[in-house]
């Protein structure tokens, strides 16, 4: 290796030889300097459906372009914002690191790009974090629209965040504290079981019905991968679904992106609320 090489650490995820935790590191000097805040104390991911919701938490004090910060891409998907605000909890004192957009497994990045966001913002000392997305929904009783808390995760993508023999104990994922919490908030939120599955497209009507016979009640691409990350990091997770679409075989039609967002422009104001409401006491 040469001296130059030696100094300047591979900031690639894609690298093998890059320590992803190195990376996070130099993600948060970026955001630091750019705040001018040593630490945040709450992180969250607005998923599909979520992307207004931040506002509604408080005055955005920096934004930053994703494609600013090492390990950070471009949005991949319709309707995602691709930049991370530093918003003001409320008049808290305490601040909020709000990420517009996330990776996603099925972009072909590998793992380490899709936990990017949760080791960046545990390196910059959030103690917690509160993952969103839009999902397919299993129960009759959950239109779209319906916000509903994750009380656990089927990951079925073969596939894990964590490097090594590292065994992260997956007992309670999603912080039980935090539910309850939630449900100070709006006491008709219900939990269930969400199955990532990898995606990019929607499943079969018997895959939706396997993932029923397994434990499941909401389906989607994302959040498992993300929820390991930040236990492994030590962080309480708080996870919050947004039912956009019955998954298919659930419903007579077919499904397709515009509905998701068009459920989740309907939803904006309860889901809104309830997450300024959340942070707010966290
Ligand atoms: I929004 O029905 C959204 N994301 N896997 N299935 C899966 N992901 C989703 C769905 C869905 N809806």
């Amino acid at each position: 290796m040469t001296d130059i090489a030696a100094a300047s650490p591979s900031l690639d995820l894609a690298d093998p030889a890059t320590d992803p935790f190195a990376v996070a590191d130099a993600a948060a000097a970026v955001i630091r300097e750019r705040t001018g805040l040593e630490t945040h104390d709450v992180a969250l991911v607005l998923g599909s459906g979520w992307g207004q919701t931040g506002d509604l938490i408080g005055e955005t004090l920096t934004e930053i372009d994703n494609t600013d910060v090492p390990g950070f891409g471009r949005a991949a998907v319709a309707g995602h914002s691709g930049t991370m605000r530093s918003v003001a909890i409320g008049d808290t004192g305490r601040r909020a690191l709000v990420f517009g957009t996330r990776t996603h497994f099925y972009e072909g990045k590998g793992v380490r790009a899709v936990v990017h966001n949760v080791r960046t913002a545990a390196a910059l000392g959030c103690r917690t974090i509160v993952l969103t997305n839009g999902c397919g929904g299993l129960r009759e009783e959950w239109p779209p629209g319906t916000p509903v808390l994750i009380r656990d995760h089927i990951n079925l993508t073969a596939h894990s965040p964590i490097e090594g023999a590292n065994f992260v104990d997956l007992t309670d994922v999603y912080t039980p504290r935090l539910r309850d919490l939630a449900r100070e908030v709006d006491a008709g939120l219900d939990e269930g079981v969400y199955v990532q599955f990898r995606g990019p497209h929607y499943e079969t009507p018997a895959e939706v019905q396997m993932a029923k016979v397994i434990g499941g009640d909401l389906v989607g691409m994302s959040t498992s991968l993300e929820a390991i990350a930040a236990r492994q990091s030590g962080m309480d997770v708080l996870g919050i679904s947004l039912v956009t679409n019955p998954a298919a075989g659930i419903s007579k039609t077919p499904l397709n992106h515009e509905e998701v967002l068009e459920a989740g422009r309907n939803a904006a104001q309860r889901c809104g609320k309830l997450l300024a409401a959340v942070v707010a006491k966290i």
